[in-house]
């Protein structure tokens, strides 16, 4: 043996001896440096991993570590965005148990694997769902539509596509935005900037600060756009400055990366909140867009979304797909097969599909009520301030303007 390895001389060098030596399947004594067989004791020193440090709990997801800690009965999770009944609870939609019914009572279903784009009637579907059933984009197979797991998934295979193949590594997103998409962004390869968005003078859009930095913007740099119900800010631009938006963009050759979470929740109704998008695919230009069905389906741990990319034609629509199955098969090898059978039975369903819009609409005017009765009481007790912005915000987030 090394016998550098046998007297280690400082603290690093000793944990490189311990790995060595675990690696060979041996182990120090701990007091005297001598060979044994494979520890027993329960002391750190004989791991490899002794080195690593307690990451952070994720600031979304580490606020339910604490609430479910939490034994209080009076305690509401403000922190990730999941819907909740009247009783506080988690809500499972009647069309996604009439659908899992139907799925569990076909016997012809098995479970082999998926191809690596998942499920091909899910992706169609998908992919109608929001560019629009007479979209010319789809209609000339210039689109091709992944599955993918949930919304994170898709931007992270979208992301990861886009430092490979495409012209630009920057991407732009809104300040502030949602917490994880700077992280998705920067280990997919990309490098991660801001654009202005949010004013906290007016609780509002700062649409000149984001016109502003948009036109500053390097040419053919990605852009990531909230499709509706800006997370966490809930302020939307107007169709006319998103047609502002859209011009600027296209002017300045700027990607659109659409990351669409909440489609119906906005408004409550699913072609409304598709329209920004559809505003971008309609003028001929190239796209991509990530979608999740967690929140409008309540299909949060289903894993279930997909990724759209718009193309110029049908033959680059192609080649873009060979490419994305060639980033997603050492990922995940193929996605999972029960979130995108429950969402396939029900956008193909007339009758699915309507009781899943009546079931969104019930959930978006229910947040929309709660924005208000919140509002009313806040006024009713006198606060001092102005808690306009309660109502005027939309979908499930509301930044409130005050500082803890
Ligand atoms: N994009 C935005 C803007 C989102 O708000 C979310 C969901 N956020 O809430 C859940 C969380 O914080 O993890 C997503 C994308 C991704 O949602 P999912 O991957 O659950 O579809």
């Amino acid at each position: 043996m090394n016998p550098e390895m046998a007297s280690p001389s400082s603290s690093s060098d000793r944990r490189i001896t311990v790995l060595a030596r675990h690696l060979a399947g041996v182990e120090m004594d701990s007091k005297n440096d001598s060979i044994s067989a494979f520890p027993t004791s329960g002391s750190d020193n004989n791991s490899v991993f002794s080195h690593v440090v307690r990451g952070p709990e994720d600031p979304i997801l580490g606020v339910t570590v604490a609430y479910n800690k939490d034994p209080s009965p009076v305690k509401l999770n403000l922190g990730v965005g999941a819907y909740r009944t009247e009783e506080g609870k988690p809500l499972v939609l009647n069309v996604v148990r009439k659908a899992e019914l139907l799925l569990v009572n076909d016997r012809s279903r098995v479970k082999e694997y998926l191809p690596i784009t998942g499920l091909a009637e899910f992706n169609k579907l998908s992919a109608k769902l929001m560019f629009g059933a007479n979209c010319p984009a789809i209609q000339e197979n210039r689109v091709t539509t992944v599955q993918c797991l949930s919304g994170t998934g898709s931007l992270r295979v979208g992301a990861e596509f886009l430092a490979k193949h495409y012209l630009q590594r920057t991407i732009y997103i809104p300040q502030p935005t949602w917490g994880n998409h700077p992280k998705i962004f920067t280990l997919a390869g990309l490098s991660v900037k801001t654009y202005r968005y949010y004013d906290p003078a007016t609780r509002g859009l700062n649409f000149q600060g984001l016109v502003e930095d948009l036109s500053s913007a390097s040419s053919g740099a990605i852009v990531l756009l909230h499709a509706c119900a800006h997370n966490p800010t809930g302020v939307d631009p107007t169709f006319q400055q998103w047609e502002q938006i859209r011009k600027l963009m296209r002017s300045k050759g700027l990607m659109p990366f659409f990351d669409s979470a909440y489609q119906g929740f906005a408004s409550g109704n699913l072609d409304a909140d598709a329209q920004p998008v559809r505003m971008f695919v309609a003028d001929g230009g190239e796209l991509l867009l990530a979608q999740s069905y967690a929140k409008n389906m309540g299909l949060y741990g289903e894993r279930i979304g997909a990724l759209s990319i718009v193309c110029k034609t049908a033959d680059v629509a192609a080649r873009v797909e060979s490419q994305l199955k060639l980033v997603i098969r050492p990922m995940y090898s193929n996605p999972p097969i029960h979130g995108a059978s429950i969402v396939a039975a029900i956008l193909k369903n007339r009758d699915l599909y309507n009781e899943w819009t009546i079931e969104l609409k019930a959930m978006a005017d229910r947040i929309i009520s709660m924005r208000q009765k919140l509002f009313e009481a806040l006024r009713a007790r006198g606060t001092p301030g102005d808690w306009s912005h309660i109502v005027k915000q939309i979908g499930m987030f509301t930044f409130t303007g005050t500082k803890l």
